[in-house]
Order: structure tokens, then C-alpha cells, then sequence
């Protein structure tokens, strides 16, 4: 990751601190350390390489090096921030978005929560995550995408893709970065100002992967659900909203549940 094509964000007041690093175990985890040691503002953290990345509940997330874009934005400012799920969302929709802008085309879409899929692979996860200590509190907004990649390792071929076997072009990962984090800056402002997604809300939509599919809900715990049922969009708090056979609608959280397509994945 070149530098000085990130040093806009500086330049620009996006964030207040730029880390680039060649090796970490995890975005997130530095992101964490630096909470603990008192940083305040808005912090970017990238790494060429994750030695442990990682997913939502504990998952493991593949970070190879020089090919991917792997970032921790980290915002201490969250006295106005009401609710971290929406926060995901907007990030999903930041990368959607710019990869949409890149392709010229509407071909990256957003699988509530957490992921960007291409043609019906992941392409970009996401690991929001709250840090509290007394009475302050950080948000931490890790974000990977696959770019450059041409193959997976077997276990992720059937689910995994990158921007380069999609779109066709070695991208530009600094262009991606700098476009994501100053689109999701503008969100989480946007977000902290009217306590709501309403604003973001169409656009939301129109790229959410799973609206109007039949989808299927899954817990860790077993909790028994009526699947499937009909996803037909969030709610301005960033929850899933779904409809079961009798036209009854849910409200279903992120976090413990999974979300997946009747056929598979998507
Ligand atoms: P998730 O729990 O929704 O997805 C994790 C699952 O995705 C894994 O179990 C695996 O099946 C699959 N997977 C693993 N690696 C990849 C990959 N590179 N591409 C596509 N699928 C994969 C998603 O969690 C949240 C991921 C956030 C990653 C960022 S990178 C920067 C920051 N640092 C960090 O440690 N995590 C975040």
C-alpha cells in the first residue's frame, strides 16, 4: 500500500492519524490497543498482511498479502452514535458503492449485515466492534476486500471472490481505501446527526442483495424459526425486517443470528 496515495485523507481532515503497516495480526486488534492507550479522534489503520484476522464470532478471515485491503477505521467520537449495528450497514453500503463506481455497473450488493457479495460471493466482510471503558466508548469498523486475488484457497473457492476476478481489473487499492473510508466517514457524520439511516435508506435498498428473497434464520443457540420467510428490507435502526407465511413481520437483530438464501449462501 503506497502512502502518499492515501495521504488525502490526512490532508483532507477524513481521519486524524494514518497507520500503514506491513504486518498485524488483526486491524481491529491494533485499532483496540490504541483505544486502550488513550487515542482520541479518528484513526485509519491498514496492514499488507493479517497473521489472524478475523470474522464475526471468532471466525477466521483470510488476509494474504499485497492483495487484499485490510482496514480498521476507529472513531472515539460516539457520544452521538446510537446504535453500532446501523454503522455496519453504512459500511457495506461505502464499499458497495465504490465498487459499483469502479465496475460501472450496479454489480456489488450488500448481504445484511455484514458482507459485499459479487455474483453471489463474499467480496468484502465486516467486524464492527464497541470498546467502552467507564464512561467513553470506541467504535472500530474493520473492513476486508478482496482486490486483487486470483484464486482462493479450497475451502473459500465456493464462496469467496475479489474485484479482479469480477470486474476484470487489477484495481487500485488505495483508490478503493480512500473512496471507502471518505464515503463512510460522510455516513457515520450523516448518521450522528439525524440518530437515524433514514437518509441512507434508499440507496440501502436498492443494493440489499436478499430483499424480497426467501431467506432462512439460523442461531448458534437453536432457536426454533417458521423458514423461511420473505426479507423485506431494514428498519431505520439497521434490523432486518422479515415476513413470515402468514404476512406477519419480524424484527430480527444481527449478532447471533445468520441470514442465508433458501439455495445457499445468498
Ligand atoms: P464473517 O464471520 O461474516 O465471515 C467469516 C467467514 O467468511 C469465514 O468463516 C470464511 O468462511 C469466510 N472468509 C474468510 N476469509 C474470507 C475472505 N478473505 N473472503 C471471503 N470470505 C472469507 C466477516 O466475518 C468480517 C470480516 C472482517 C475482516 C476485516 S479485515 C480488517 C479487520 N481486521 C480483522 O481482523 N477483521 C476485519
Amino acid at each position: 500500500m503506497d502512502r502518499e496515495k492515501l495521504k488525502s485523507l490526512t490532508e483532507n481532515s477524513v481521519i486524524d492519524k494514518l497507520y500503514v503497516e506491513e504486518e498485524v495480526t488483526s486491524t481491529n486488534d491494533v485499532a483496540k490497543s490504541m483505544s486502550r492507550e488513550g487515542f482520541k479522534g479518528r484513526a485509519l489503520i491498514v496492514s499488507e498482511l493479517q497473521t489472524k484476522g478475523r470474522g464475526r464470532l471468532g471466525r477466521n478471515w483470510s488476509s494474504p498479502a499485497g492483495t487484499g485491503i485490510w482496514m480498521s477505521l476507529l472513531d472515539t467520537d460516539t457520544e452521538n452514535l446510537v446504535n453500532i449495528p446501523g454503522i455496519t450497514l453504512l459500511a457495506g453500503l461505502a464499499v458497495a458503492e465504490v465498487l459499483n463506481s469502479l465496475s460501472g455497473e450496479e454489480c456489488a450488493r450488500i448481504k445484511w449485515p455484514n458482507d459485499v457479495v459479487i455474483n453471489g460471493k463474499k467480496v468484502c466482510g465486516i467486524l464492527t466492534e464497541l470498546i467502552s471503558s467507564g464512561t467513553e466508548s470506541t467504535v472500530i469498523i474493520g473492513i476486508g476486500i478482496n482486490a486483487s486475488m486470483d484464486e482462493f484457497p479450497e475451502e473459500l473457492k465456493d464462496k469467496a471472490t475479489s474485484v479482479f476476478l469480477e470486474i476484470g481489473q487489477k484495481p487500485e487499492r488505495e483508490k478503493i481505501l480512500t473512496g471507502v473510508v471518505t464515503k463512510l466517514t460522510e455516513y457515520i457524520s450523516a448518521y450522528k446527526i439525524t440518530g437515524s439511516l433514514g437518509f441512507a435508506m434508499d440507496r440501502y435498498h436498492s443494493l440489499m442483495v436478499n430483499k424480497g428473497k426467501e431467506v432462512i434464520l439460523s442461531s448458534a443457540n437453536g432457536d426454533f424459526y417458521d423458514n423461511p420467510y420473505i426479507a423485506t428490507g431494514i428498519d431505520e435502526e439497521g434490523n432486518l425486517l422479515v415476513e413470515d407465511k402468514s404476512g406477519t413481520v419480524h424484527t430480527v437483530q444481527s449478532g447471533e443470528i445468520s441470514v442465508r438464501g433458501v439455495l445457499g449462501y445468498v
